[in-house]
C-alpha cells in the first residue's frame, strides 16, 4: 500500500512517487509536470513532440524526458517500468484533424489509452488518470452537464475520448487498476499554442490583444463555454490520483460558470485596456451553441474546488504573454 505525505506519495518501497506524464511536453501535462516535481516527487514524460514542446518542460532532478508516441505498445510498456501513477494527457487535440484522419488520430487517441491501461496493469501501476472531454457530451441542449447524461459523441475525437473512458472504467472493473477520467471542459492558461485556426478561443484572443490586432469571433459571440484555469486542472489532477473515492469515477472538470463570447471578449479588452472591436463571422461550423458543467461530482468526489476566477486567470495569463498593466 502507498501512503501520502502532503500529497507527495512515498510507494511500498519507501520511495518517492514515480509518476509517467503522458503528453508531459504538452499545454495540461507540462503544467502537471511541474507541480509534481515542485511537491518532490519523480516525473518521467513520454511524449512524440508532434505538438509538445521542450521548452515547455524545466531542467530539473527528477525529470526524465523520453521521445515515443503512445500508439507504440512496446514504448508505452518499456516506460511504465517502476511507475506508480499514470496521468494521461497525450492526444490529438484538435478534432478537426481527428475528422480528416481518423484512423491515424485513434491510434494515439483510444488505442494510446489502451496502451497505457494495459501496460499499467502489466506493471502494477497503482492509479491512471485519463484527461477524458466534455466533447463526450455533443450538442445536447440540457444544461448544465452532468456525469450521468447519456452521452453523444459528435467526432471521431469525442469517440476516442468516450471509447478510452469506457475502457479505463473496464480496466477498474475487470483487474482492479484505479482508473479516474476527468472530463475537462475549456482549459485556459499560460502555454496553450494559438497558432492554429481551432487553438483554444482564450489563446487567440490574448495572442490578437497583445499584437494590437483585432479578434475575430465566429457567430454573434452569444455562445457560451465554461473555461477552467490550467492550474485548476492540475490540482483535479493531483486530487485524482490521491483521494482514496475516486477510482472507477467520470468526472467534469469545469469552473461550473459559464460566459458568452461577447462578455470574455470584453474582459479581457478591459484588462488590456484595448477598445472592444471584433471582427463577426459566419459561426464556425459543428460549433455547440452552450457548454456548461454541473460540478457537484468533482466537488463530492474528489474535494475539489475552482479557486481561479476567470478574470484572475486572465489577468495572469496575459501577464505571463507580457502585457503589462
Ligand atoms: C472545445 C475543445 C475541443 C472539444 C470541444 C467539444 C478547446 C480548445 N477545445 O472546443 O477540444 O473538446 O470543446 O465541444 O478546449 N472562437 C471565436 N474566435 C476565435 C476562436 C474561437 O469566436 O478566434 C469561438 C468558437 O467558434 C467557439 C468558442 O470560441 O464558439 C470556443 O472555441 P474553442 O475552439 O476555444 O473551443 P470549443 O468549445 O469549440
Amino acid at each position: 500500500m502507498s501512503s501520502s505525505v502532503g500529497w507527495v506519495i512515498v510507494n511500498e518501497h519507501g520511495k518517492q512517487m514515480l509518476a509517467l506524464v503522458t503528453g508531459g511536453a504538452g499545454f495540461i501535462g507540462s503544467h502537471i509536470v511541474e507541480r509534481l516535481l515542485a511537491d518532490g516527487n519523480r516525473v518521467r514524460v513520454l511524449d512524440d513532440f508532434s505538438t509538445g514542446n521542450r521548452e515547455n518542460l524545466p531542467e530539473l532532478e527528477g525529470l526524465e524526458i523520453i521521445t515515443g508516441d503512445v500508439g507504440n505498445f512496446e514504448s508505452v510498456r518499456k516506460n511504465m517500468e517502476d511507475v506508480d501513477v499514470v496521468f494521461h494527457e497525450a492526444a490529438v487535440a484538435s478534432v478537426p484533424r481527428t475528422i480528416s484522419d481518423p484512423l491515424g488520430s485513434q491510434k494515439t487517441n483510444y488505442q494510446g489509452t489502451l496502451n497505457a491501461l494495459e501496460a499499467a496493469r502489466q506493471c502494477g501501476v497503482r492509479r491512471v488518470v485519463f484527461a477524458a472531454s466534455a466533447a463526450a457530451y455533443g450538442d445536447d441542449p440540457e444544461l448544465p452537464k452532468r456525469e450521468d447524461m447519456p452521452p453523444k459523441p459528435l467526432s471521431p475525437y469525442a469517440v476516442d475520448k468516450l471509447a478510452s473512458e469506457y475502457a479505463c472504467q473496464v480496466y477498474y472493473c475487470l483487474h482492479g487498476l484505479e482508473t479516474v477520467s476527468l472530463r475537462y471542459f475549456n482549459v485556459f492558461g499560460p502555454r496553450q499554442d494559438p497558432s492554429s485556426p481551432y487553438s483554444g478561443v482564450i489563446s487567440v484572443f490574448a495572442d490578437k490583444l497583445i499584437n494590437k490586432e483585432q479578434p475575430t469571433i465566429f457567430g454573434d459571440g452569444g455562445q457560451t463555454r465554461d473555461f477552467v484555469y490550467v492550474a485548476d486542472v492540475v490540482e483535479a489532477n493531483i486530487k485524482a490520483a490521491t483521494e482514496k473515492t475516486a477510482p472507477g469515477n467520470t468526472i467534469n472538470i469545469a469552473s461550473g460558470i459559464s460566459v458568452s463570447l461577447n462578455d470574455l471578449l470584453r474582459t479581457m479588452c478591459a484588462i488590456c485596456d484595448s477598445e472592444f472591436s471584433p471582427v463577426y463571422v459566419e459561426e464556425r461550423q459543428g460549433d455547440i451553441r452552450h457548454s456548461s458543467a454541473n460540478i457537484d461530482k468533482a466537488i463530492d468526489v474528489l474535494r475539489w474546488e475552482p479557486a481561479v476566477k476567470l478574470d484572475v486567470g486572465l489577468v495572469s495569463l496575459l501577464q505571463r504573454l507580457g502585457y503589462e498593466p
